[in-house]
């Protein structure tokens, strides 16, 4: 950057940040989420000025609300409690405010409003008709009875009932909301409703859930990792992989990488990692799911049941490998880790999680030009297959396990496709973070120039 236009798009940036930090102070993973999409967004609206006369990056880093409330319930011993949460309603140009909510103690409005903007850009990606929003609360699932989880959603929906609805705003799962919340969650709304409706995405299959929902973040960022591969002409049979977590992203991950010829070395959570050099096979695959899914233990365990190395407080980037999928939470891989993992030969990352790569860390996968595959393009699928659980529940009608995977396959090359149009350089490399914000910001800015000044 030294000709005279990129010190002015430099400047432009920087004004552009310093109005964001004051506006939201102290919202670092805002701050965070934000300045990746300016760096992309800010240069392309050079070329294209009427993005930068309508103001659009101005009003489409302003949520349309976020509604915050109080959710009362009772525990087991009768104790009474009382949480936080939050439905951020970022942005429903193209479609009714559409992702997930989390359920963990850390979550608060800064975490809540980079979700919905990251979820803005990648629901876009998708190509179907979907807004971005996130949701969720401090609450904190781990220990609790499922009746004590269920009270606990029950009091929220009680407050949430009144601000979504198929048209309007259509939560699903993340961390910490799988089935069984969602089950809880679905049933008080049409309890208190009395309406059945496609107002939740990863319901059950018995109530209106779509098969392949489960599976569709990890299968999705599997495919796309075959996508960034198959770019540059190789594939993924073989291949060593390292996966962070071990929930429903993570598992579903290593599922597929099973499924496509490559070998998941590692998972993790919040304890550790364990390091099986010999690879999660199908029937460890099946016993992580019971112990996560059923049991809800931690992965230490796995150590202790098959004899293998476990790494206490470690996350798995220190263990070498040919591709990487953090899939656990934000900011879980750091500039040291992402060289340590260029150095350890890593060819390839593509994220399972949200926003898992701090910046320095994106900036030494670019540098080392390493494919990378951020979170809004590469773990779509989730969302993608949310809104083809929308679209059988309005039409009344449940695709085959088949016809929805290969809907989701299609979905994630086209996702693909609109990171190499955007992101494409000369020399061949792929930039897939200015591929996916500019590729996600355009359809989204299109309709709100379109609708004038609102
Ligand atoms: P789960 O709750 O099923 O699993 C989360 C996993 O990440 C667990 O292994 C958990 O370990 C670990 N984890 C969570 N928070 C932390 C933390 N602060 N530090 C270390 N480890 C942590 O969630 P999902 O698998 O659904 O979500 C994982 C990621 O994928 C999130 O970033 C989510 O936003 C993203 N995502 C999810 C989608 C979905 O469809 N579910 C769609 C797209 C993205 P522990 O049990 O010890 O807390
Ligand atoms: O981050 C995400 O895309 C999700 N948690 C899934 C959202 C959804 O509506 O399926």
């Amino acid at each position: 950057m030294s000709s005279p236009a990129n010190n002015e798009i430099r400047q432009e940036i920087e004004r552009f940040m310093a109005k964001v930090i004051k506006r939201n102070p102290g919202e670092s993973e805002f701050h965070q989420a934000v300045r990746e999409v300016a760096h992309s967004v800010i240069p392309f609206t050079f070329d294209h000025p009427v993005y930068r006369k309508e103001k659009i990056l101005e009003r489409l880093t302003e949520p349309d609300r976020i509604i915050i409330f109080r959710v009362s319930w009772e525990d087991d011993e009768g104790n009474v409690r009382a949480d936080r949460a939050w439905r951020v309603q970022f942005n429903n140009s193209i479609g009714p405010y559409k992702g997930g909510l989390r359920f963990h103690p850390t979550v608060n409005q800064s975490i809540l409003k980079f979700l919905g903007f990251e979820q803005v850009f990648k629901n876009s990606l998708t190509t179907l008709p979907m807004g971005g929003g996130k949701g969720g609360a401090n609450f904190d699932p781990k220990g609790k009875s499922d009746r004590e989880v269920m009270r606990f959603c029950q009091s929220m929906m009680t407050e949430l009932y009144r601000h979504i609805g198929a048209r309007t705003d259509v939560p699903a799962g993340d961390i910490g909301v799988g089935a069984r919340e969602i089950g809880y969650l679905f049933g008080q709304y049409k309890r208190l409703r009395n309406e059945f409706d496609g107002i939740l995405t990863g319901k059950g299959l018995a109530f209106g859930g779509s098969l392949i929902r489960t599976e569709a973040t990890g299968y999705g960022t599997v495919y796309f990792m075959e996508n960034m591969l198959k770019h540059r002409g190789d594939g993924l049979k073989g291949k060593k992989c390292t996966v962070s977590g071990s929930g429903n992203v993570a598992i579903y991950t290593i599922e597929k990488l099973l499924d496509l010829g490559a070998t998941a070395i590692t998972a993790s959570d919040s304890g550790g990692t364990i390091h099986d050099p010999n690879g999660i096979d199908r029937e460890k695959l099946a016993w992580i799911k019971e112990l996560k899914e059923v049991r809800r233990g931690r992965i230490s365990e796995y150590a202790e049941h098959f004899g293998c190395e476990y790494l206490p407080g470690k996350r798995p980037w220190v263990v070498p490998c040919d591709l990487a999928f953090p899939s656990a939470t934000q900011n879980e891989l750091d500039g040291e880790d992402a060289r340590t993992l260029v150095d350890n030969g890593c060819i390839g990352v593509a994220e399972g999680a949200n926003m898992p790569s701090d910046a320095d860390a994106v900036s030494v996968f670019q540098e080392a030009k390493i494919m990378y595959g951020p979170g809004k393009a590469a773990n779509a699928g989730g969302v993608a297959v949310s809104g083809l659980e929308q679209s059988q529940n309005s039409s009344r009608i449940a695709w085959t396990r088949d016809e929805v995977d290969g809907k989701l396959n299609k979905i994630m090359d086209d996702i693909h496709e609109q990171c190499v149009i955007y992101g494409g350089a000369d020399d061949g490399y792929v930039d897939y973070v200015n591929g996916s914000n500019i590729g996600g910001f355009v359809k989204v800015a299109n309709a709100m120039v379109g609708y004038g000044i609102v």
